[in-house]
């Protein structure tokens, strides 16, 4: 799927780091390049028909836990469906993705649940019901270990250091789902 995507290079990539740089909920890639520049895509994938939401999770582990909250397993359920992410580190060969947990949600318009197993051996559980709904879609949200999310625990919809984007972003028209540098 590589060409197709606008993803192929001719460089010699070595390491590859998944991130959501611009934080509009498609996941973006960082390929480490051998005695080169590294090459950074931009996901422009249309937004699904099916609604395309999201929900990326930033853990900060409290007493008992690192702070990366590395280890954390999040049980999310929405629409029916329950997904499991694990906060990892050192998955790829030189290289480290995001830390933040990104789940597709479709068309679900709401968050039923959350279950955080946190390092130390906490769970958490946090009910949809109580999360407020400015914060449960299309959101970088940070959960602090024990406590409930919060207004204020909203992240900026930007990861992406404003160096990096004149020489990096590619243009929303683009017809390619993906495009490299
Ligand atoms: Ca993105």
């Amino acid at each position: 799927m590589a060409r197709p995507a606008g993803a192929a290079g001719i460089r010699d990539g070595r390491g590859v780091a998944v991130a959501d740089l611009d934080a509009d909920g498609r996941l973006d890639l960082v390929i480490n390049n051998n005695a080169a520049p590294p090459t950074v895509l931009l996901n422009r994938a249309p937004r699904s028909a099916s609604g395309g939401h999201w929900l990326s999770l930033l853990l900060t582990g409290g007493a008992g836990s690192n702070r990366d909250a590395v280890g954390a397993r999040v049980r999310l359920t929405a629409g029916g469906r329950a997904q499991t992410r694990v906060v990892e580190a050192g998955s790829g060969y030189a290289s480290q993705s995001s830390h933040e947990l990104h789940f597709g949600l479709a068309s679900a318009e709401w968050i039923d649940g959350l279950e955080i197993t946190w390092p130390s051996g906490r769970v958490q559980t946090i009910d949809g019901a109580d999360l407020d709904p400015r914060l449960a879609l299309d959101r970088r949200l940070r959960i602090e270990e024990g406590r409930e999310p919060e207004a204020g625990t909203v992240l900026p919809n930007r990861l992406l250091p404003n160096r990096l984007r004149p020489q990096q972003l590619a243009p929303e028209s683009t017809s390619r789902p993906m495009r490299g540098q």
